[in-house]
């Protein structure tokens, strides 16, 4: 590599499939539209403000966690590495870890174009030897990742408990997957937000300033503005609740009124009252994480937590066997 700054062009991996999973979920008895299709440009400008937002703890938490014990993440990670993540790199906690850990290749993953193009010069700015290789894809499926030429060890990073989007069954696929994604010697830390008293859960998705209301619609919004949709963001509000029994908050679009609602030639009729499930963001117990990831073959090596346990980043090993 020479030391010299060394910045690929994005790797095009996998097309959109918005239109076809929007018409999807809205046909279903149940209403529901996939979270990850919030971020787009303006969905990723609220989420950023979301995550700035007096009762939004995770960002906050995990953020101190990190800076915290930046050291022995890194130690357990490894020098050096190939670090992979899940993600823009965008925040505070991305550049912690590169500044401790050194990798000798980064690259960040995300669905977002935009994303990616506003992340990656930033980043390449405050880390000029670092060589990024960024890929834009969905790493929910299986992703075709830049080879590591020089032996270095696999790491995935995945903060900000993402993994907390997926159902308990996903995230089982997806540890997997991740599993074989850093091979043998491979090892993964993540982020995944801990289960806490009902009414600091319920503050951080219904938030005062409505920033997550506004993130939750942005979403119709969406769809009216890259797939000709029509709805009217007045006739629906953003319904968010914890759901003990699965351990999740739950986040709704609510229709306010009976009404139908076009995307192109298809047509979609709503009940007063009627939702879209738009997105899960599952809570789990240390015990509860280490358990699901050990199904998943990998031996939960090391986890760190806040002095209140809000939040806990686990650091895990390939046990080399499993499923
Ligand atoms: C990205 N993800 C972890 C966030 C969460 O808390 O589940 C998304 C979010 N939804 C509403 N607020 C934040």
């Amino acid at each position: 590599m020479g030391g010299n700054p060394r910045r690929d062009r994005p790797v095009e991996l996998g097309r959109s499939r918005f239109a076809e999973d929007v018409l999807e979920g809205l046909s279903r008895p149940r209403k529901s539209l996939s979270p990850k299709y919030f971020y787009d440009a303006a969905g990723s400008r609220l989420f950023e403000r979301i995550c700035r937002l007096r009762e939004y703890y995770p960002t906050r938490t995990e953020l101190a966690l990190t800076r915290k014990h930046r050291v022995p993440m890194a130690r357990f990670a490894g020098r050096g590495c190939a670090l992979l993540e899940y993600g823009t790199g965008e925040g505070v906690k991305t550049r912690l870890m590169i500044e401790a850990l050194r990798p000798s290749l980064y690259t960040p993953v995300d669905i977002s174009e935009d994303a990616l193009a506003r992340a990656v010069p930033r980043l390449a700015r405050a880390f000029p030897r670092l060589r990024i290789v960024p890929v834009r894809g969905d790493f929910s499926r299986p992703l075709e990742i830049p080879p590591v030429s020089d032996g270095a060890r696999r790491v995935v990073y995945f903060p900000g408990s993402t993994i907390g989007n997926l159902t308990p069954d996903e995230a089982y696929a997806f540890l997997k997957m991740t599993r074989a994604q850093v091979g043998a010697r491979g090892a993964m830390l993540v982020g995944v937000d801990l289960k806490k008293d009902a009414n600091v859960l319920h503050a951080a998705y219904n938030d005062a300033q409505g920033v997550t209301a506004a993130f939750n619609l942005n979403l119709l919004a969406r769809i009216n503005r890259e797939l000709g949709g029509d709805f009217d963001l007045r006739r629906f509000v953003h319904y968010a609740f914890y759901e003990p029994t699965a351990g999740r908050i739950e986040m709704h679009l609510v229709s306010t009124e009976k009404q139908t609602v076009a995307i192109g030639a298809h047509r979609f009729s709503f009940e007063r009252g009627e939702s879209i499930h738009t997105e899960n963001s599952y809570k789990y117990s240390i015990a509860e994480f280490q358990a699901l990831a050990a199904r998943a073959g990998f031996r939960p090596a090391k986890v760190w937590t806040d002095a209140r346990r809000w939040f806990s980043v686990h650091g895990l090993v390939n046990s080399g066997s499993g499923p």
